[in-house]
């Protein structure tokens, strides 16, 4: 038994799980087996090979820098170099589609340059290597690799210390001294993930339950910290807190009480894993007592590595009802699971969003250019869709604004840039897949051809169910000119727009004119419903 508190509350029971509870709880990991949350053994160790030939290549990537800045051999080799994990892999919720996010700590004499320049250089000596994609102005910098079939995401931190020997921790605050905002975001990820997991007192019960609880959220549609739902850790945290208040319950439990606890949660009262701490930085740590901002976020989750930030700030009023809302369906099924009326798959059955809605809007971003170009676009317009949301939630007569957590992509080789522009403008319905449907694809074996002699365009397009208030909406016409017409502002207003190239548009599309890539192999079109008699 669990004896040391965690959190910032005592404990809300200390029971033992019943028989009953650990038949639950072994239902629930078949589950997840059955459901492939887990990768095999081998896949596994395979990992742990990938990842101690990263820390090796982090020192030989150390030591040639060194030896290049006129160190001598023994200092070279002693400033070390380590590799820190965070992400699914290092939360130990990872399954076979997860990629390796990945750390290289190096000290001070070594510069993000260098790590761009020499640790590029080593890697293409590997033999493992497939692919490999510098993005050195992110806002996190990252080397994106492909490596003998792991996805790793390399990130970068110079540390103001003369060496980092192999059992440094990053837990020491004095390690964030003298860093710049990108080093302190690199070094952030591995701080938070690490810190979560010493505040919950079992770290496999906690693991199991946030397996069950992602899956649970992507099959909802409402994961992803872009369109305003947490993000893997936002929900990493939102578990370790009841793992706190039930330290000795198995993961069945604690999914449980999570649906009871946050469907009654008095937000915005913060969700907490410690008290917020104080630190030598001069960097804001989140205070709604200070900050009108911190006062603005709706389900406050708030990381416990010093400099604390909330994780759920981009939360907005829809998404908040429509997060609440299954957290209610969760706790409803959950009544049931345990009355033994249903099963695990109930709770975990995938969302109804393209079948729900009267009405939707499409959001529509288009690149006459290559799919590296238009992806840069359509990833800013993606991540200014929840601007919109917050604009369409105050018109009189919309309910509720709720904004679908994928994007759809396609790619044509039009005739000419004016089939191009038909192609864009009946884009995103299903009567508009009629002209689409004729052109060849950018995924044709004859692509190098086509975009030789044809006009490429690449298209992107995201929805945003609407649910109309009727007593407001009977007499007037809905008017969203104005949210519309600002997104284009923003969206315009991206330091590469280029208006020939670019395009946005929004359209309304009515259930029955949702295209056909909405729904999933197997998922019927929704019928049409007869009209009602009057
Ligand atoms: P997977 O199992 O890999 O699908 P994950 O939780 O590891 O789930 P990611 O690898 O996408 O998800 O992200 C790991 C962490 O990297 C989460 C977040 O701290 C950071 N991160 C991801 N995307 C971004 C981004 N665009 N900007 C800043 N940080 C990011
Ligand atoms: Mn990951
Ligand atoms: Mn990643």
């Amino acid at each position: 038994m669990s004896s040391q508190t965690y959190g910032v509350t005592p404990p809300i029971s200390l029971a033992n799980p019943t028989p009953k509870e650990n038949e639950l709880n072994d239902s629930l990991i078949r589950e997840l087996k059955q459901k492939g949350s887990f990768e095999s053994e081998a896949a596994t160790r395979k990992r742990v090979e990938v990842l101690n030939i990263f820390q090796k290549l982090a020192e030989e990537f150390v030591y040639r820098v060194s030896i290049k800045k006129n160190m001598s051999e023994g200092m070279a080799r002693d400033a070390g170099g380590k590799i820190f994990t965070f992400g699914s892999y290092r939360l130990g919720v990872y399954g076979p589609g997860s990629d390796l996010d990945t750390l290289v700590v190096a000290p001070k004499h070594v510069s993000r340059d260098d790590f761009f320049e020499v640790f590029t250089e080593l890697l293409k000596d590997r033999p493992e290597l497939e692919e490999m994609a510098p993005v050195p102005d992110a806002f996190v910098p990252i080397i994106k690799i492909e490596f003998g079939g792991n996805s790793i995401d390399l990130i970068f931190a110079r540390l103001d210390i003369p060496r980092v020997p192999k059992d440094l921790l990053l837990n020491d605050n004095n390690l964030l001294r003298n860093l710049d905002e990108i080093d302190l975001r690199a070094v952030n990820g591995t701080r938070v993930t690490d810190e979560i997991l010493t505040l919950v007192p079992k770290p496999t019960v906690f693991k199991h339950a946030l397996r069950c609880i992602k899956m649970w959220a992507k099959q909802r549609a409402i994961y992803g910290n872009i369109y305003g739902y947490p993000g893997g850790v936002a929900w990493a945290m939102l578990i370790a807190r009841i793992c706190q208040l039930y330290p000795n319950a198995v993961s069945a439990v604690i999914v449980e009480k999570f649906f009871h606890i946050y469907s009654q949660w008095s937000w915005p009262q913060p969700v907490l894993l410690k008290q917020i701490e104080d630190g030598p930085l001069q960097v804001r740590v989140w205070n709604p007592r200070l900050y009108a901002v911190d006062r603005s976020h709706k389900m406050p989750v708030i990381t416990p590595a010093y400099p604390s930030m909330c994780a759920t700030h981009n939360i907005t009023t829809s998404t908040q009802t429509i997060i609440l809302n299954e957290f209610r369906r969760g706790t409803d099924i959950m009544n049931e699971i345990i009355a033994g009326r249903k099963t695990w798959s109930d709770l975990l059955e995938k969302h109804d969003f393209f079948y729900k809605y009267k009405f939707y809007l499409c959001i529509v971003a288009a690149t006459e250019s290559t799919y590296e170009e238009h992806i840069k676009y359509s990833g800013m317009v993606e991540s200014k869709l929840r601007l919109l949301v917050q604009k369409l939630e105050v018109v009189e007569g919309v309910e509720l604004a709720h904004p679908y957590v994928k994007a759809f992509d396609n790619g044509y080789f039009c005739a000419s840039k004016e089939q191009a522009q038909e192609v864009c403008s009946a884009y995103g319905t299903l009567s508009g897949e009629t002209l689409s449907k004729t052109l060849p694809t950018t995924d044709d074996d004859n692509k190098e051809e086509l975009a030789k002699e044809k006009h490429e365009i690449h298209l992107t397009k995201l929805f945003i169910g609407l649910k109309l208030d009727v007593l407001k909406t009977t007499n007037r016409k809905l008017d969203i000119q104005l949210p519309c017409s600002e997104f284009f502002t923003i969206c315009k207003g991206w330091q590469d727009f280029d208006i020939n190239k670019h395009h946005i548009q929004i359209k309304y599309v009515k259930l029955a004119e949702l295209p056909n890539d909405v729904y999933g192999e197997g998922e019927i079109r929704p019928s049409k419903v007869s009209k009602r008699k009057r």
